[in-house]
């Protein structure tokens, strides 16, 4: 049955629901001394008054609930092992996790009616440590926060508040630490995530709103908003943002307005007038549900919200959801439109010498430079794969995306054949991946392995037309293969928008008869899979269609096989993005070869051939490059370089040539 908060959160009538105040700022004013601490060395851990003065504790409890506060969060704050490790607390997690819910539950039971029932949210607050920027390590955080969210469970509280959050990842350790719980228990209880947006606006690590909330659209949370850092005017175009495209309850905790310093204290100066008229805005026009006060919020603070709560209806919403992909930065939508959506292939230890050469000399700066490269070229999300034979793959795969995450403002696709090596770029990747891929080929175990990473990170899925028989061939088999991993899927819980499906495109270069097929049956296959497959997505390694011809040849087929699968509702497509031409810059007649070569529109007499597209598409491009190869050109003079690029008109690269000029030949 559906817990009675989550009633009164779901009910018709849409009731504010009314957080409480500070713990922090309303302790401090009751002036506790050294002793009331337990001693000098605990002096300043909040958290452990539940268990040397749980009175003070109390006390706040009571004053919120007086006010009128819905909500009372436990004083658990700073309460993960990581945190009460500097006070050599450590050991004492578990316990002072479940001694403060306790103490919250008996407090909130004092004031509990029927009309007015009270309830008790465990706060779990950041820590000191950010896993993004590698203070922490994602396992140890997400067992930390696994063991205070099972005393705070143990000690009954009705709701999770996972709080103050400036960091991505650090949210996915905190939500998996307390579905560990729920598994634990067998009991889910409802969560709040509740992010910190900074003055500059963005979270601490540079999240903007849009990414944290395509980062965590996959999580079963109830309820997402924004407390501490700033006042409520300056949460507005987030809060906006929330109200127009979050699937959750939208939440505002602001402080008492920005911190300004008097005489060495922080001190807020924002009325509970003032703090009233403004969610009262938020409540009426954007159709936030759930408020209270941060930092420098006092019982009065409360007070004014509670009253406004008997009179407001929240503006109901109906927010717009768009699949998408994002870095720990910004997101990029899985759909564009009359486009496609740009996925680049390079950081492909198995797909391009340079990146292996680069991962073999463990160059990790000229990865990402190889990266932000594939950036300048267009690419809109990068494939990365580390698969290479005797190096380790799980330890490549952590060092480069560890890299990637701060450096590139791309999202990932993690490309691997081994789960271990997606888990291992999964614990440092604090944005939403695509996991590239899985399929039925060692059976349905390793099928849903990966399906569980998607689960457990909220990341996107690519699904390969293999099963246990091998790759299909033909349209019928590829369709009847991608139709039984959608119905697998979707039974999991993945959303049919999360799943990209590839065909597989095989080279139809080789002239062998049983390749000449290959471009057909993907067409038709992904015509068949966009018809009968509602909201899935559709992928292709575009440049497998070509392997062997030369680089020109290549890029023409390349580009026209793209359009044709395009046309028939291809959504994405792993490619060399600057390597795409539009349909306007290829001459018609290499055009028409290619199609023929799709299509296998070879012409026989009898037995004999007497046209073979792929003969005539090699003889045209015989001898014909493309622009040139730029990857040997660092080790060039710079007058050389800039000359090569002015003749070839490659605009990619030229301005950093023009600066190196500039700088040698200062004007
Ligand atoms: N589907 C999915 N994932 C994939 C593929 C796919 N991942 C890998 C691959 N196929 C897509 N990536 C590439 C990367 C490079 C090349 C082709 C596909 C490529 N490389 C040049 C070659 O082999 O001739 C070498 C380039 C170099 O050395 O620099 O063509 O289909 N889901």
């Amino acid at each position: 049955m559906e817990s009675l908060f989550l009633q009164r959160l779901h009910s018709p009538q849409r009731p504010v629901i009314i957080f409480d105040g500070a713990m922090g700022t309303n302790l401090q004013v009751q002036n506790l001394t050294a002793e009331d601490f337990g001693g000098k060395e605990y002096e300043g851990c909040n958290e452990y008054l539940v268990h040397t003065k749980p009175e003070a504790v109390a006390t706040v409890h009571r004053q919120f609930l007086q006010a009128g506060a819905d909500v009372i969060e436990t004083d658990t704050f700073g309460g993960t092992s990581i945190v009460l490790a500097e006070y050599d607390l450590a050991d004492q997690a578990y316990q002072l996790n479940q001694t403060a819910a306790t103490l919250a539950k008996s407090v909130a039971a004092e004031f509990s009616t029927p009309e007015k029932p009270r309830f008790v949210a465990g706060s779990m607050g950041p820590g000191t440590k950010l896993p993004t920027l590698g203070h922490i390590d994602f396992d140890t955080l997400e067992r930390a926060f696994c063991q205070q969210a099972e005393g705070l469970f143990d000690g009954g509280v009705d709701l999770f508040i996972v709080e103050t959050c400036q960091d991505v990842l650090q949210i996915k350790a905190a939500l998996n630490g307390i579905e560990e719980v729920f598994k634990m228990k067998g009991e889910r209880r409802p969560i709040m995530v509740s992010v910190t947006m900074e003055a500059f606006g963005t979270m601490l690590v540079g999240s903007e709103i849009n990414a944290a909330l395509t980062i965590l659209e996959p999580y079963q949370i109830d309820i997402l908003g924004l407390n501490c850092a700033t006042g409520p005017d300056l949460m507005k175009e987030h809060i906006a943002y929330l109200s127009e495209h979050s699937p959750f309850v939208v939440s505002c905790i602001p402080n008492a307005g920005l911190p300004e310093n008097v005489g060495g204290q922080a001190h807020y100066k924002l009325t509970p007038l003032e703090l009233k008229m403004a969610l009262m805005h938020f409540i009426e026009d954007l159709g936030v549900q759930v408020i209270g006060g941060c930092c420098g919020t006092r019982p009065d603070h409360i007070k004014a919200l509670a009253e406004i709560a008997q009179t407001l209806t929240p503006k109901p919403r109906h927010p717009q959801i768009t699949p998408s992909a994002a870095s720990i930065y910004s997101t990029i939508s899985y759909e564009q439109e009359n486009s496609f959506l740009i996925v680049g292939e390079r950081l492909n230890a198995s797909g391009s010498k340079k990146c292996r050469d680069l991962l073999n000399a463990e160059d990790w700066d000229g990865l990402v430079a190889l990266a932000k490269t594939q950036v300048k070229e267009g690419a809109q999300i990068l494939d990365v794969n580390v698969d290479y034979v005797g190096r380790n793959g799980v330890r490549d795969m952590h060092e480069l995306v560890s890299r990637l995450v701060t450096n590139v403002n791309l999202p990932l696709m993690l490309d691997s054949t081994e789960w271990e090596k997606m888990e291992a770029g999964l614990k440092v990747a604090g944005g939403k991946c695509l996991l590239n891929s899985t399929n039925y080929e060692d059976g349905e175990p390793r099928f849903y392995k990966v399906l569980e990473l998607a689960k457990k990170y909220g990341a996107g899925v690519v699904v390969g037309t293999i099963d246990e028989e091998g790759m299909a061939r033909t349209a019928a088999k590829k369709f009847a293969i991608a139709q039984r991993a959608y119905n697998d899927a979707i039974a999991f819980g993945i959303p049919a928008t999360e799943i990209f499906f590839d065909p597989l495109a095989l080279p139809i270069s080789t002239g062998i008869e049983e390749d000449r097929e290959n471009g057909k049956a993907t067409i038709e296959a992904i015509h068949q899979m966009r018809q009968q497959l509602p909201g899935c997505h559709i992928l292709l390694g575009i440049s497998n269609i070509s392997f062997g011809l030369n680089p020109a040849a290549r890029q023409v087929l390349n580009s026209v096989f793209l359009h044709e699968t395009m046309a028939v509702g291809l959504d994405a497509a792993i490619v060399t993005a600057n390597k795409i031409l539009p349909l306007a810059k290829i001459e018609p007649e290499h055009q028409e070869v290619c199609h023929h070569l799709i299509y296998d529109q070879r012409q026989f007499d009898g037995d004999v051939c007497t046209y073979d597209p792929l003969t005539k598409l090699t003889t045209l491009f015989e001898g014909k490059t493309t622009k040139r190869d730029r990857s040997g050109d660092a080790n060039l003079p710079i007058e050389e370089r800039l000359k090569q690029h002015i003749i070839d008109g490659e605009r990619i690269g030229l301005e950093d040539a023009l600066a190196e000029a500039i700088k040698k030949y200062p004007p």
